[in-house]
């Protein structure tokens, strides 16, 4: 309001100085020519009071719809529900189809134990494992010649057998297994005559076990015989493995 009255004292005031007809500041009232000669402008009068306020307009028609607003928060996980009843075993499917063929499985040639020797001398030392140094088989070295002891590195079943040509002597024999005679053959030697004694059995051993021969007795039972062309055996193989 204040601003207005300026902007109107500034367009009054050189119409005031072009000819002296204006009356009061911001109205110009237009008079007959010579109506009022010798007129001479008065001080400007105060502003006005400002008016009273007008009253409410009327309230405007509803805007349009707004836009949908974004969708909200996704809620906390709601509470497990119960269990609900078992239904109704459904019928047989229909046969799958067969599996690709499996790979080739691991060679058998790990599960290998097998050992033939036989003696080379005639047995003199009784109560210790007879030594057979002729090897007619041992490729895995599980006869031990040192020790003169099958020794067992694949648990499983094995087959032991053994062929004792005795001359001169009678002999008694015995298959150990861990320090325990396990198999007892006896042979009365027949005067001029070469006999021969035998025996077999299957055993089963852990790894570690140790298998060899040995000549018993308190007596002298050790006719053991065996030169270039009348042999003594002792042979030993794996025929299962234990598979776990
Ligand atoms: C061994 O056997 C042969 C026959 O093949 C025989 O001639 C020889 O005398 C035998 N040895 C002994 C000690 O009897
Ligand atoms: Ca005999």
């Amino acid at each position: 309001m204040l601003l207005l009255r300026a902007v109107l004292l500034l367009l009054v005031l050189p119409i005031r100085g072009q000819d002296s007809e204006t009356e009061g500041p911001g109205v110009v009232v237009p008079l007959p020519k010579g109506a009022c000669t010798g007129w001479m402008a008065g001080i400007p009068g105060h502003p006005g009071h400002n008016g009273t306020p007008g009253r409410d307009g009327r309230d405007g028609t509803p805007g349009e719809k707004g836009e949908k607003g974004d969708p909200g928060l996704v809620g906390p996980k709601g509470d497990t529900g119960e269990t609900g009843v078992t239904g109704i075993e459904g019928p047989r499917g229909f046969p799958g189809i067969p599996g690709r063929k499996g790979e080739p499985g691991e060679s058998a040639y790990v599960y290998r134990s097998a050992f033939s020797v036989g003696l080379e001398s005639r047995v003199t030392v009784p109560n210790v494992p007879i030594r057979f140094t002729k090897i007619f088989y041992n490729q895995q070295n599980h006869y031990d010649v040192t020790t003169r002891k099958f020794h067992c590195n694949i648990p499983g079943l094995y087959y032991f057998s053994y062929h004792i040509t005795v001359y001169l002597k009678d002999v008694k024999v015995s298959l150990y297994k861990r320090d325990k005679a396990m198999l007892f053959t006896y042979d009365q030697y027949q005067e001029k005559n070469v006999d021969q004694a035998s025996g077999s059995v299957l055993l089963h051993l852990e790894t570690g076990d140790e298998v060899w021969l040995q000549v018993y007795g308190d007596g002298d039972y050790n006719g053991l015989y065996a030169d270039n062309v009348n042999d003594s055996t002792f042979t030993g193989f794996l025929l299962y493995y234990d598979t776990v």
